[in-house]
């Protein structure tokens, strides 16, 4: 379908007859997000006897919605976030702007087609915000405006570009999830503008009705935190019946009726509405007056006439808000789920399907021939000429680049090294620490650096001074659209910290709230795709709460949004601070997170590396986000020359077995110290032993399954873990340690059939020294000759 038609009289999209046509395009989506999911699970054949499934009725419950915002306020620089839900119409409005193709709408929930909800990797560059895990793409709109303040700010936005708003069409049982509100406390403190929420309030979730009075706690919420609440309740043919005699007293009747009495009455229609009328109010002559001269049907029509329903209600606040500024604002929209389907209100009906039947009578109202059901102008009252040429006549029909809604921008050189941190001899330097200083470093945006330096932004959620990104900010300042002041600092208080804001700053500072900061690495880390600025994140967060923000983590990955995060400190190596702060799991996370490439390093020469290697690898095509797992503890520094591709690939021998050896001893991380004791003790008994560093289990072991594949497709080349362990002998053991769950290593006797002992950390552990704890769980020296020695012996 084209949508280049002839020059548009203005009148067409004036008053009335726009109305009209966008009664017409709400039809044509209800009908086609139905048809999707009926072809889905009735039409195209069933291989496996699995429900497809799909959500009709929360499709229709925001088809005006979503009809008002596409087809008459939205301009192509906004950001949007569909409810998950309603994918079916966001694709059905894409085919009917000419930017879906009928084929695809056919895949729905197919392998290869459109997923089930909108996946910006998966369903193309239309989708702004991928959704799916409720309440994430919503609070995402909010970060996304931020991230597009700070480039706006920056003058990084390509010229031209103008700031768009960010929308999310939000379904009300997402504003149960908790992430909502920390999202809504972290927007305030910045500030944030231009972000719209439309509540598709139909007061049901998956389950059931939800409760009446929830909704007023939540808008006090909204205005709390300096959003503006514009409540949608009634449409235009419910306002006239109040204004009638009497209809006062019909609003009141609404206002009271319980949220599962009015859901269900919608669900039984006319004569229903007419009974439960007639019982409260039946006396009362105006409102006879209002309802006897109406059908069954039109009565229902009356009661079902809510704002959410009503384009020209919808369409008027919209534009009305449009023209008020750039405050934060909810909609709340009542609608009703399933609206115009046989199953509207009815409380089990989130994933409710038409049957056959209820279709066919569904196809015979809205006049659809059989052949037709994918034509974009069937069986509606305006003519196919005039609804392409409005369609082409509207703001949002207008491409945002030539290429569509996703933008590119240029990668920034990275220098062919970072120099790790100069050590004295015999001092000892942790991780972490090599991090910051690493990167405070980069912060004086000397020479090859300038650039690099730039585009640099880190966040983290109040734990920046402890991860030690101090020095970094310091130098680069702390971001915030006005200018504060560092109290301290114009007070001549002592203090490490620099703690001035300004638009100029390149650290954002979050509140405690983990799925914030991976919220904000989302938004950030999609900057070069949705801002047309390319932005080098970094979060920092302690490793046990990357579990507290995993969703949003995973939710950042699912959209391929690029940073580096690092976490720190980690596994019981804290010592005295840790107890509940000890992370066990964090490196089988890793190692199961797709787009997400993480790495222990122990030493800084390793560290310098991988983040030198992570600024690279995240601005490739085929890049990802990286992860780096690091430690408080100080270690002696090795002088040494790495090679940097094997750190990378994620193991290097330190020292590399004799040929035919039987025994190898690997560690993973801060306990590098116990594991070159224990081989140092090993070596006089056997001195062909060989001595492993591991970098990274999860870059090993998926390049390894990755060669495996290669292989079985008869092309393979032996992975790098292989070709490390091949100098041992077919049954050699190899030992391994690392301050985090040992199955990360467990794997590894699959490689070549050796025998594994992995040592590790598999419970909850408490504070104390190191010496304590390593002995407690096993990973001191003694535990770890302990394992080789029994090993050894069979
Ligand atoms: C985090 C998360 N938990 C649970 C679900 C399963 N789920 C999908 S939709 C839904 C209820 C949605 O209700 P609402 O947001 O009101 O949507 P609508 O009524 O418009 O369909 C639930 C619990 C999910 N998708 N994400
Ligand atoms: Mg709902």
């Amino acid at each position: 379908m084209t949508v280049q038609g002839k020059s548009k009289p203005r009148h067409l999209t004036k008053g009335a007859r726009r109305i009209e046509i966008l009664h017409a395009l709400e039809q044509k989506l209800l009908w086609l997000s139905a048809w999707m999911i009926h072809h889905a699970n009735h039409i195209r054949p069933n291989r496996d006897g699995l429900k497809v499934g799909g959500h009709q009725a929360s499709c229709a419950s925001c088809i005006s919605i979503l009809t008002a915002l596409y087809f008459d306020i939205l301009k192509p620089e906004d950001r949007v976030a569909v409810k998950p839900h309603a994918g079916p119409v966001f694709h059905a409005i894409n085919y009917l702007l000419g930017r879906q193709s009928r084929d695809k709408l056919e895949t729905l929930r197919q392998f290869g087609g459109i997923q089930p909800y909108p996946s910006r990797v998966k369903d193309g560059g239309e989708v702004d915000f991928s959704t799916g895990s409720v309440g994430l793409g919503v609070a995402l709109t909010s970060f996304g405006s931020l991230v597009q303040d700070y480039v706006q700010l920056h003058r990084l936005a390509p010229e031209g570009l103008a700031a768009g708003r960010h929308v999310a069409v939000v379904g009300d049982a997402e504003l149960d999830e908790g992430n909502i509100y920390e999202a809504l406390l972290e927007g305030w403190k910045h500030d944030i503008r231009n972000v719209w929420w439309v509540v598709d309030y139909n007061r049901q979730s998956l389950d059931s009705v939800v409760p009446d009075r929830l909704f007023g706690r939540i808008e006090g919420l909204f205005r709390d935190m300096g959003w503006n609440v514009v409540t949608l309740k009634y449409g235009r043919k419910l306002e006239a019946a109040f204004a009638r005699p009497d209809g006062e007293e019909l609003r009141r009747w609404i206002d009271d009726c319980p949220n599962s009495l009015y859901a269900a009455l919608t669900f039984q229609g006319g004569a229903a509405w007419r009974a439960a009328l007639l019982a409260d109010l039946g006396r009362i002559a105006g409102i006879r007056a209002i309802i006897d001269p109406l059908s069954d049907d039109e009565l229902s029509a009356l009661m079902n006439n809510l704002g959410g329903h009503d384009i020209e209600t919808l369409t008027e606040a919209f534009r009305a808000q449009d023209a008020a500024g750039d405050q934060p604002t909810c909609f709340i929209a009542y609608t009703i789920k399933g609206m115009g389907l046989p199953f509207a209100g009815h409380k089990d009906n989130h994933a409710g399907l038409m049957t056959k039947e209820q279709m066919e009578g569904f196809r015979a109202v809205k006049r659809i021939r059989p052949g037709h059901e994918w034509d974009a102008f069937e069986g509606l009252d305006v003519a196919e000429e005039e609804l392409r040429e409005f369609l082409a006549s509207i703001p949002f029909a207008k491409p945002l680049t030539p290429e569509g809604r996703a933008l590119t921008a240029p990668t920034i050189h990275v220098p062919a090294q970072f120099p790790a941190p100069r050590v004295p001899a015999g001092r000892k330097h942790s991780t972490q620490a090599a991090f910051g200083e690493i990167l405070a470093e980069i912060g004086r945006g000397q020479g090859e650096n300038a650039e690099l330096a730039k585009r640099i932004v880190t966040t983290s959620p109040d734990v920046t001074v402890s991860t030690n990104l101090g020095p970094w900010v310091n130098r680069r300042g702390i971001f915030d659209r006005h200018k504060k002041n560092d109290v301290f600092r114009d007070a001549k208080l002592a203090s490490a910290q620099r703690w001035g804001m300004s638009p100029e700053g390149q650290h954002v500072e979050l509140g405690i709230a983990e799925q914030n900061l991976f919220l904000v690495l989302a938004g950030l880390g999609l900057a070069d795709r949705l801002y047309g600025a390319r932005l080098l994140p970094i979060g920092t967060v302690y490793d046990p709460f990357v579990n507290r923000g995993l969703d949003a983590l995973i939710y950042a990955c699912y959209q391929d949004a690029r940073f580096l995060l690092v976490s720190t400190p980690s596994g019981l190596t804290l010592a005295p601070e840790g107890g509940q702060h000890q992370s066990v799991n964090t490196p089988l996370i890793g190692m199961a997170q797709d787009r997400l490439l993480s790495y222990e390093p122990a030493h800084a020469d390793e560290l310098a590396i991988l983040m030198r290697h992570a600024f690279h690898h995240m601005q490739q095509p085929d890049g990802s986000a990286v992860w780096l797992r690091l430690s408080t503890r100080g270690l002696e520094q090795p002088e040494r020359q790495l090679d940097p591709a094997a750190v990378i690939a994620g193991a290097h021998w330190v020292v590399p077995p004799a040929p035919g050896s039987h025994f190898a001893l690997a560690y993973q991380g801060a306990i590098a110290p116990e594991a070159m004791a224990a081989f140092q003790t090993l070596r006089e008994d056997i001195p062909e032993a060989g001595l492993l560093a591991i970098t990274s289990p999860d870059r090993l072991h998926a390049e390894w399954l990755a060669a495996r594949r290669k292989a079985r497709a008869g092309f393979g080349a032996p992975s790098w873990i292989e070709t490390l362990l091949a100098p041992l002998a077919p049954g050699a053991v190899l030992v391994s340690v690392l301050d985090g769950h040992p199955a990360a290593h467990a794997w590894l006797g699959s490689v070549r059939g050796q025998r594994v002992v992995p040592l590790g950390v598999d419970r909850f552990g408490q504070a104390g020294d190191i010496p304590d704890l390593y002995r407690e769980y096993g990973l001191d020296e003694a535990a770890i000759l302990d394992a080789c020695a029994q090993a050894l012996v069979g």
